[in-house]
């Protein structure tokens, strides 16, 4: 355990420097959680998992015909609706898209049973739970020959090393967006846990209506660890999410950027790609990474265990397609969320992938931490942050 232990911490600095290096950085984070999680290593779902594609003598497309429909499960405004309409025209299947808010709502909803979906797309701690839990199938890669296109920082990725179950879809940080010609610059998170009420944007910001993003905020804001599973620590975090919002508008994953796009509010804690779209409708609109630090992460595309062999072969063509250099180049064009794909990238050019708020340069990078699966601890996280949304 510990020597896993040991290799995700390294597997993850590799990740965070390499991206560093996607910048023109190259620094190693200097900062590295103190205590590495044991539930994180791959699957221990192998067993019952029939033997790996390569080693049977016929991949499972023989005779199969895709499915003509199939559902995602994805986060809102997360790709380009054209995008499905070129798939479809492609490949003749139609891809019907369903929203969460939050990998907490994904997971709760799979967990319960709801079948229907072939595709899903969990961020990187997410990902380790479901495959602990055996919730994800396992990739045909001979369906999936634009694999070759990720960069090759994103094919070991600790949580799925190998891309055995995901393929990374785009990758980002979570921050403070806000209206620069109101507002000064947010650079600590003392904006949102010490909010002046004098302040114009004093009852006029949101936060993430997710439990580890808001505990994420509010520990880091403390000096703590954003995956610490103490409970008086995460408890004084629930006293100052608490204490937030006495001046907070909501919470909201879906719709705070346009929000602020439309001066409806001055301030959100959100995901940096979702800023950068609003800017284009208002320009006003800037992205800041306080300096306390903050979320780094990865979502990914994967296939739930539920699907059917036709959708899972339909969902991996589409996965592929996903994976193409033009289409994730207009992937990362739409959303301003940075590319895991080499091919895209280049494509991307220079302009974008060297953009700060997409691109962070490395001293930045390596304030902000993965958010890791915490175990027992997890229905502690939510209970707390039931008790947060409840209070009065
Ligand atoms: C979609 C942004 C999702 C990113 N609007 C969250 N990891």
């Amino acid at each position: 355990m510990k020597r896993n232990a040991i290799l995700f911490w390294i597997a993850l600095m590799l990740v965070a420097s390499l991206l560093l290096g996607a910048c023109g950085g190259g620094a190693a984070p200097t900062e590295v959680p103190p205590e590495p999680p044991v539930e994180t290593e791959a699957p221990a779902v192998e067993m019952t998992e029939e033997p790996a594609a390569e080693m049977t003598e016929e991949p499972t497309t023989g005779e199969l015909e895709p499915a003509s429909e199939i559902i995602i499960y994805h986060w809102s405004e997360y790709i380009d609706p054209e995008i499905y309409t070129m798939f479809e025209e492609e490949n003749g299947i139609r891809v019907v898209e369903d929203n969460f808010s939050n990998n907490e709502e994904l997971l709760a909803k799979l967990q319960g049973g709801a079948a229907g979906y072939a595709l899903i797309v969990p961020s990187d701690y997410t990902v380790s739970i479901m495959i602990e839990e055996g919730m994800l199938a396992e990739l045909n890669h001979d369906n999936i020959p634009n694999l070759s296109n990720l960069a090759p920082r994103f094919t070991e990725l600790p949580y799925d090393p190998g891309n055995k179950y995901c393929v990374p879809y785009q990758w980002g940080t979570t921050g403070i967006g806000y209206m620069s010609s109101e507002v000064d610059e947010p650079t600590s998170w003392a904006a949102i846990f010490e909010a002046d009420p004098e302040a114009a944007y004093y009852g006029r910001f949101t936060m993430l209506d997710d439990t580890r993003e808001g505990f994420a905020a509010a520990l880091v804001y403390l000096g703590y660890d954003i995956n610490t599973t103490d409970e008086t620590q995460l408890n004084e975090a629930k006293d100052l999410l608490i204490k937030a919002k006495a001046g907070l508008a909501g919470y909201d994953s879906d719709t705070y950027e346009d929000l602020l796009a439309s001066g409806e509010n001055l301030l959100a804690h959100g995901w940096n790609g979702d800023f950068l779209v609003a800017q284009e409708e208002n320009e006003d609109i800037a992205y800041v990474m306080p300096q306390e630090g903050g979320v780094i992460w990865v979502d990914n595309i994967c296939i739930p265990v539920t699907a059917s062999e036709a959708e899972k072969l339909a969902a991996e063509y589409f996965i592929d397609f996903l994976l193409r250099d033009d289409i994730g180049a207009m992937l990362s064009e739409y959303n301003y969320y940075a590319s895991p794909n080499a091919a895209s990238e280049e494509m991307l050019g220079e302009e974008f992938t060297s953009d700060p708020a997409v691109y962070p340069p490395a001293e930045v990078l390596e304030r902000q931490q993965f958010i890791r699966p915490v175990g027992e601890a997890e229905s502690l996280y939510q209970r707390l942050w039931d008790e947060i949304k409840a209070a009065q």
